[in-house]
């Protein structure tokens, strides 16, 4: 095998790594955080290796309009953690969700990935024991009461406040007792910085449940919240404090929806924001509360409660059961009215979304005959052509948010503007997995270029 570093010793240190990284399961007995200090050193030596051989060569052209086009396409991030492809979707560690849904360890009785799985995997590359997964519910069920002060931030919030800017406003919150934060204050070194940034994420992905729940709760006058069970994996928590805990379908679809929308590369607005901001040094809680005000936007994670509202408007204007043709009309008087039509679309992906199919497996095995997971299905039969005929959009097919809340809804949880919130309880498995390792790797402030118009018509002049 090509490349495989030694130590002094001659130990192959490269072969942990490569085990860590195409597949391998954890070793038994020991800890997340035990497992990633013995990986750190070894990806530190492999980055400096990729560096040392790769690292003045030139990643191919940049062209003006990637800077007035949102950047699509430009090389600009490295995230290990997972990766998009156009045609294929996404895949953790390399591995595709219907792989993490064979491979990763599974509730007893249950068929769908826990997500502690899946954020082991996506710290370590590596799929963990069953031991290990129940260890790390068991963790975030200690980590998982939230300060009586944050508590009284969400209970004073009218419930007219968006629940997303709510939950934004608890995480930002929860900086006040953060581990970074308070290590760096004490001078803590460079090499130690991924040490508190764990507890930290840690600490914030216990906590979203109370966060989530609370919200809820207070939003939709649902009643008090029922305390964090320790003997419960954390997608039954999180049902639990919702309201649908004794609802073992819903439960399910919790560790399905948290696992597939952990993470979708570096460079969608909700990570590269939790990153940007994590590299200024501002702790887990601070980068991934601006995370989720990126995500609440409507061409990102909104975009889920944007569908349902859409469809709950087609309802009420071409009634249920409407012919193909009602349903075409609609969309093209979407379009035809400067809107987009939710749910469709990609910056990336150029093929049906990997994660609406997980969705719709779902929905076939559980509520095959829901009205809205048909009408669900009838628009994926009308919308793509209408959106090619438009011949705007680079990518007519569904794009997640197309399908989770037909999920939500079916099981009564019809609040809508409710569903981002769970987007972004997901989200946080990913962000604060790539805040990891950017402090373990040492990443360096972000501070890209900007330029003016006037700036790029004089580079050109000058060169014509
Ligand atoms: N409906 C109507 N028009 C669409 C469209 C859609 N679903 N998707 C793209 N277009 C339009 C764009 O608005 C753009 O129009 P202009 O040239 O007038 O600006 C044109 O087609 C080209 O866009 P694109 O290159 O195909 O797409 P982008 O990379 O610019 O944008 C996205 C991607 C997701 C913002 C866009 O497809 C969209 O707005 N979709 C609907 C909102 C949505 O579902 N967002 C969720 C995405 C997943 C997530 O992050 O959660």
């Amino acid at each position: 095998m090509a490349s495989v570093l030694r130590t002094s010793r001659t130990k192959p240190v490269w072969s942990a790594l490569a085990r860590a990284r195409f597949s391998s399961t954890a070793p038994k007995n020991t800890t997340l955080k035990e497992r990633l200090a013995e990986l750190i050193p070894l990806e530190l030596e492999n980055v400096k290796r990729v560096r040392a051989e790769h690292g003045k060569k030139a990643f191919g052209p940049v062209i003006v309009d990637q800077l007035y086009g949102g950047m699509r396409g430009l090389p600009a991030l490295i995230w290990d953690g997972s990766v998009l492809d156009a045609d294929e979707g996404i895949r953790f560690r390399g591995k595709t969700i219907p792989e993490c849904q064979e491979l990763l360890p599974k509730a007893p009785g249950g068929a769908e990935p826990l997500p502690e799985g899946l954020f082991w995997l996506l710290v370590t590359g590596e799929i963990p024991t069953q031991e290990q997964v129940t260890e790390l519910s068991k963790d975030w069920a200690a980590r998982s009461a939230i300060p009586e002060f944050v508590e009284e931030i969400l209970d004073r919030c009218p419930p007219t406040l968006h629940p997303m800017s709510q939950f934004s406003l608890a995480v930002t919150a929860l900086n006040h007792n953060s581990a970074f934060a308070k290590a760096y204050q004490d001078g803590v070194s460079k090499k130690e910085y991924w040490g508190p940034t764990f507890e930290d994420s840690m600490d914030l992905i216990a906590k979203l449940p109370n966060i989530a729940g609370r919200i809820y709760r207070n939003v939709f006058a649902a009643g008090k919240l029922p305390a964090i069970d320790p003997s419960k994996d954390y997608s039954h928590n999180l049902s639990t404090l919702l309201g649908f805990g004794d609802n073992a379908a819903f439960v399910e679809l919790m560790r399905l929806y948290i696992t597939i929308h952990s993470d979708h590369e570096g460079g969608n607005v909700s990570a590269h924001t939790g990153k940007l901001v994590g590299s200024a040094l501002s702790d887990p809680f601070l980068a991934f509360a601006a995370s989720l005000n990126g995500l609440a936007g409507p061409l990102h994670g909104l975009a889920n409660q944007e569908v349902l509202i859409w469809l709950s408007k087609m309802q009420s204007q071409i009634g249920e059961n409407a012919s193909d043709e009602a349903v075409k009309e609609y969309v093209w008087a979407t379009l035809k009215g400067g809107q987009v039509v939710p749910g469709y679309g990609h910056a990336v992906l150029r093929k049906t979304d990997p994660r609406y199919t997980a969705q719709r497996e779902f929905a076939l095995k559980h509520l095959p005959d829901d009205p809205l997971f048909k009408l669900v299905g009838q628009i994926y039969n009308v919308v793509p052509d209408i959106l090619l005929e438009a011949g705007k959009a680079k990518n007519p097919w569904p794009n997640v948010d197309a399908h989770s809340g037909a999920l939500l809804s079916h099981y009564g949880l019809t609040q809508m503007q409710f569903y981002t919130v769970l987007f972004g309880v997901s989200r946080a498995f990913g962000v604060t997995a790539q805040l990891i390792w950017d402090r373990a790797l040492g990443a360096p402030l972000e501070r890209p270029k900007s330029y003016s118009t006037a700036a790029i018509e004089k580079m050109f002049k000058d060169k014509s």
